[in-house]
């Protein structure tokens, strides 16, 4: 008997095809309405495949009785109530590391675009405006500050491509780490000050709900640019767009939003801002090893062995 599982939302095929090869897949999102669904099949479910985003809502998992493992494609687990899983015995598992590549090339990719302007350059030459003059000129990375909100393991990545465009690197986390290079801030105002950049990759959890405050975003000023890559919650997105709008901060990357896939309207009409769906991990390959991070680790706790990534 082939046990059964719930997959919350989507999945490349691939992995989706490996999933339903040993398994029973039951897809929650095509559900017509998810409560008859779950008061009809929950009790059959022994395990989860779900995202970052999607995570474990409360009113699922309590209509889950047998609920054993809970894998998600994705290295956040904000979505997920960890102490209420770790309270039933449920394992949870995570796609740490092989991730940190295509968010750190992103983020990259987010902040070069940003500054010299690369959506505007694009919409330059295909309306024809270069034949009229030159494009204006643009800021740079290279010679600038940057601040690091969350030194872990994509944040680590990001800051060896940052000395990569030789700018000086900042950090400011729970803890300074002994065996890291770069500037530790224990306040994140004073690191915000200092900085021509800020780049959020915290993980998302209720002690960095808001951390980036109206106050941490004046503090980056009119001419300092946020770089948003972790989870919406971890901005005060309110005082973001006011102050894009006003001119008390210079700039934004972001590639995630609150709401998301809502992204407030405001923000459409801002040139100097960079807008992005929330896919520092959404390649080919690294989306691939997502997958079958979370296919080894369902297939790791049916054979009775302890999860390769587990959370807890
Ligand atoms: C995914 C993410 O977009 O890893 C995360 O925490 O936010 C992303 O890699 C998410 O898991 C949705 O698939």
């Amino acid at each position: 008997m082939r046990p059964d599982i719930l997959q919350v939302a989507p999945m490349m095929p691939a992995v989706e095809a490996a999933l339903a090869e040993a398994y029973r897949v039951h897809r929650l999102w095509e559900a017509p309405d998810q409560g008859v669904f779950l008061a009809a099949h929950g009790g059959e479910i022994r395990g989860v495949a779900t995202n970052g985003h999607s995570g474990l809502p409360p009113a699922v998992m309590a209509a889950l009785p047998r609920l054993e493992v809970v894998a998600s494609y994705g290295v956040g687990y904000d979505a997920i109530d960890i102490p209420a899983c770790r309270a039933r015995g449920i394992g949870v598992s995570n796609t740490p590391d092989v991730l940190n590549d295509a968010v750190a090339e992103i983020t990259l990719g987010l902040m070069i675009a940003l500054c010299r302007r690369l959506p505007q350059a694009d919409r330059f030459v295909r309306e024809g405006r270069w034949l009229k003059g030159a494009f204006p000129l643009t800021a740079e990375l290279t010679g600038a500050t940057a601040g690091i909100l969350g030194l872990g393991r994509i944040g680590k990545e990001i800051a060896r491509r940052l000395v990569a465009m030789k700018m000086r690197v900042l950090y400011h986390g729970r803890r300074k780490q002994a065996d890291q290079p770069y500037e530790f801030f224990d306040d994140l105002t004073k690191m915000a000050r200092a900085s021509d950049w800020l780049v959020v990759i915290a993980p998302g959890s209720a002690e960095t709900r808001g951390i980036v405050t109206r106050g941490v975003l004046e503090a980056l000023g009119p001419k300092g640019c946020l770089v948003s890559m972790a989870r919406g919650s971890l901005v005060d997105e309110a005082a973001l767009v006011e102050l894009l709008a006003n001119g008390g901060l210079g700039g934004a990357a972001l590639d995630v939003f609150v709401a998301e896939p809502k992204v407030p309207e405001a923000l459409f009409a801002l040139d100097n801002v960079v807008l992005s769906p929330h896919q520092g991990s959404a390649t080919e390959r690294t989306r691939r090893a997502m997958g079958d991070l979370v296919v080894r680790n369902l297939a790791a706790h049916f054979a009775g062995q302890p999860l390769l990534t587990p959370v807890t």
